[in-house]
């Protein structure tokens, strides 16, 4: 069977997923699109051939050629097109984030709890990243023990000088290990800091690079995020776990090594859609198997929900400037999840 799909938000994400499910062969297959700016999709659609154009989420997602839908559109539009397709009792593929805020992400918990099945999978692709996966199964084998912490790096060479707003570097960035923490110790996060530290000169005076955050889980395991987004020198994903008997490292993805004049070395990514190119084709491609066996996998409405209300403590912390710590509220869970 091929899964038809609705796509949601024809920008770079969007037209990047859309040629990835036609291509990696992921058993599904795009038949109808639309986008919040309508005359953004209507130039955007004339080089897709036998694609339909929609005016809104919610006539794309109830067309009777759509099994399910992926949202790829801004933020803000996210909650809106995930509702329609939880009311259309349709899958749907979202995204990070879930919605911008908390209590967005609970509306959405709330409509799949009131359908009393999951449709919803939260685009944290990273759990579908070969190196994280070889972590995780090193961590429920118990080959470190139990965990005690993590030290992590997100670096980017840049993200947009102008564009940027400050708090991306929370909401944008550290969000991966915000969910990924959870997701390798099976724990919620209970409190979160964020620390400045010395400023590099090579980031706007806006925007305060690096940042150090800490967040603590239920049993008291301590994960250091250092965020760097505009280190220059590469796209460098780091992640270490300790552990009462050891530690497990994430590998570094396989590069050429090179010998020349300068001696030996090995070039690094620049850039993350290429970093985690695999992880995403088989993120979509799990996705759509999914649809097909009616067995969700993959990161829930909930695990949107917990990274959102985790977000929102570490961006109360970073408001203080100052590392104050900031208790993760968090709703009951529902069974569903
Ligand atoms: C970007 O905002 C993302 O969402 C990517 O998934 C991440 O890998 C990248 O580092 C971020 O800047």
């Amino acid at each position: 069977m091929t899964v038809r799909i609705g796509l949601y938000g024809l920008g770079m994400i969007g037209r990047e997923h859309l040629r990835r499910i036609g291509t990696a062969s992921t058993g599904g297959r795009v038949v109808a699109v639309a986008d919040p700016n309508a005359a953004f999709a209507a130039k955007a659609v004339t080089t897709l051939a036998e694609v339909a154009l929609e005016p809104d989420c919610e006539s794309l997602v109830n067309r009777d050629d759509v099994d399910a839908l992926v949202v790829t559109s801004g933020d803000t539009d996210h909650e809106r097109a995930v509702l329609a397709a939880i009311a259309a009792s349709k899958p749907v593929f979202c995204e990070k984030p879930l919605a911008p805020t908390a209590a967005g992400c609970l509306r959405v918990v709330a409509a799949e709890v009131a359908a009393g099945r999951r449709l919803v999978q939260v685009g944290f692709m990273r759990r579908f990243d070969a190196g994280y996966r070889y972590l995780k199964q090193a961590l429920d084998d118990k080959a470190i023990g139990e965990p005690l912490l993590a030290h992590c790096a997100h670096r980017n060479p840049t993200v947009g000088s102008t564009t940027w707003d400050p708090k991306y570097v929370i909401s944008q960035t550290a969000v991966h290990e915000l969910d990924l923490a959870r997701w390798l110790f099976d724990e919620e996060i209970t409190a979160a800091r964020v620390l400045p530290v010395r400023a590099t000169r090579s980031a706007p005076p806006r925007v305060r690079d690096p940042l150090m955050t800490v967040l603590e889980t239920r049993s008291g395991i301590h994960v250091g995020i250092e965020t760097f987004v505009f280190c220059q020198y590469g796209y460098d994903i780091r992640c270490e776990i300790v552990g009462e008997r050891g530690t497990i490292s994430l590998p570094d993805p396989p590069r050429p090594q090179i010998r020349g004049p300068e001696g030996v070395c090995r070039s690094l990514v620049k850039d993350w859609a290429v970093r985690f190119a695999d992880a995403y084709d088989t993120e979509l491609t799990e996705w759509i198997r999914s649809v097909e066996t009616g067995r969700p996998v993959g990161p829930s409405s909930w695990d949107g929900y917990a990274a959102q209300a985790t977000c929102d403590a570490a961006l109360r912390s970073f408001a203080t400037m100052d590392g104050d710590r900031v208790v993760v509220e968090m709703a009951d869970r529902p069974s569903l999840y």
